[in-house]
């Protein structure tokens, strides 16, 4: 055949094992109850707020008094609105950044809002607000603290844990805990009480992922949006290594640029010849976390920063269309509201996004595919001008194929290939840029077993 699709899964493989005991164990790897939820709300928001909007800042100096925080009143309602009409689905906040101020009144510190101007405990009126909108709310919860004398000491293990505590405890369902692994590269040297950590949160909040320095959500590896061509979800254990994790993040605060480039190291994380070296192996799929402007924290001189919504549509397809969540972060301002642009950008970017499922041409459902389905055709009732087609596996039996290619079929009835794919995971979104056919070809090249494959939808 001309478009050579009887060279598939079923026949050569690409040449790899299609079963055997490696690929068994490979497949064995699955998301455990909380990995599957996240999967199935990709895209959710960060939101950057505290004493570095008030200094205009990005990580302060530390030495910071609560007189500082001169900001008087935010408006919570308009922060989860913005979010919620950007499709996100929940909201993670800053409860305290590396300055140690925190945005609750903690009974472990004089250094929160209880002694600053403001009236109220923002932790509390954000995780309301999203429970009243219906939104899932998370907590950032910085690990080092420039601010608190204990840091440094066994004591400060004590009053971390205590403050995770307090977070845990009095906010509701919390969906995500964020883990930063950034700290200054002079600030002293500490280890971090990680299991204890990991514990409280496992037993306070069962039904939370712990993110970046933690074992369930990977960090990207940059702040830019970026993604690899081939983002694995099963990768070697040694990638939940915290150290590892705290090393590849900022180390100052001039240093957040450079990490907005993308970096190819790594670029490798689970391809067979990964994994063959490597005989403990886990569930750890990516997350990126961008800026919706320059920097992570609001100031009135990066208003012009603020992304488009087709550039954040794009983040978008990169990340949530290439088997990783987003978490594209919204810093409210000064004024303790989403600055009008931002506002406006994050409107636009949830029409994109509903945009992408709003015409369906033909949605089929799947599952484990046999010896018959090498490749698979279809057909439309007419010609349509074809503008996504939306692949999910069933993670619920790993990660699995390896590579695949897409053809349409044009309205005089040749093929021709319109995406060559590797990884496909929760979900690829592949734009087609609304060519004209009247049918289309998914043939999956490789695969580790039987693929078993969710659906594919065909959108105009
Ligand atoms: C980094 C931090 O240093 C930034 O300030 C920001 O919070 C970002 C999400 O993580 O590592």
């Amino acid at each position: 055949m001309k478009n050579n699709f009887n060279n598939n899964w079923t026949t050569n493989n690409n040449g790899y094992p299609l079963n055997g005991s490696e690929v068994e164990r490979y497949i064995s790897v699955t998301p455990d109850e909380n990995q599957l939820r996240l999967a199935c709300k990709p895209y959710y928001c960060f939101m950057h707020f505290g004493m570095n909007t008030a200094t205009a800042r990005e990580w302060g100096a530390g030495n910071e008094t609560p007189d500082d925080f001169t900001i008087k009143s935010i408006n919570a309602k308009q922060w989860v609105s913005a979010i919620k009409a950007s499709g996100a689905t929940g909201i993670i906040l800053t409860c305290k950044h590396h300055d140690g101020f925190c945005l609750w009144e903690s009974a472990y510190t004089d250094f929160s809002v209880k002694n600053s101007a403001f009236q109220g405990d923002i932790v509390k009126m954000v995780s309301d607000e999203c429970r009243r909108q219906n939104m899932d709310f998370g907590v950032y919860l910085s690990p080092w603290d420039m601010h608190d004398k204990r840091y440094g000491t066994d004591a400060y293990n004590d009053y971390f844990c205590n403050q995770l505590t307090e977070l845990l405890t009095n906010y509701g369902e919390v969906f995500e805990v964020w883990f930063d692994g950034a700290k200054g590269s002079n600030a002293v040297k500490f280890e971090y009480d990680w299991d204890r950590y990991f514990e409280l949160v496992h037993r306070l909040q069962p039904n939370a992922n712990i993110a970046i320095c933690g074992p369930d959500i990977r960090w990207v590896g940059n702040e830019g949006g970026k993604t690899r061509k081939s983002e694995y979800s099963v990768v070697p254990s040694a990638l939940r290594d915290t150290e590892k994790t705290m090393k590849e993040s900022q180390q100052s605060e001039e240093q957040a640029s450079a990490l907005q480039k993308y970096s190819s190291t790594d670029e490798d994380l689970g391809s067979r010849s990964v994994l063959e070296k490597n005989a403990h192996l886990c569930w750890y799929p990516a997350e990126v976390d961008v800026s919706i402007r320059r920097g992570w924290f609001y100031s009135k001189n990066e208003n012009i920063t603020v992304k488009s919504a087709k550039k954040l549509f794009n983040i978008y397809i990169d990340s949530v269309g290439n088997n990783c969540t987003l978490l594209l972060n919204v810093p409210p301002s000064d004024k303790g509201v989403i600055h009008h642009k931002d506002v406006k950008a994050l409107e636009k970017l949830g029409r994109l996004i509903s945009s992408v499922t709003e015409k369906p041409i033909m949605i089929q459902k799947l599952g484990e595919l046999t010896e018959d389905n090498g490749y698979i055709e279809y057909r439309f009732d007419s010609v349509k001008k074809m503008r996504y087609v939306v692949i999910e596996e069933d993670i619920r039996y790993s990660q699995r194929v390896e590579a695949f290619d897409l053809y349409i079929k044009k309205p005089d009835g040749k093929y021709k290939q319109v995406y060559k794919g590797t990884v496909i995971g929760s979900k690829k979104i592949i734009p087609i840029k609304g060519k004209k056919c009247i049918g289309a070809c998914f043939v999956i090249r490789q695969s580790r077993s039987n693929p078993v494959i969710k659906s594919i939808g065909f959108y105009e």
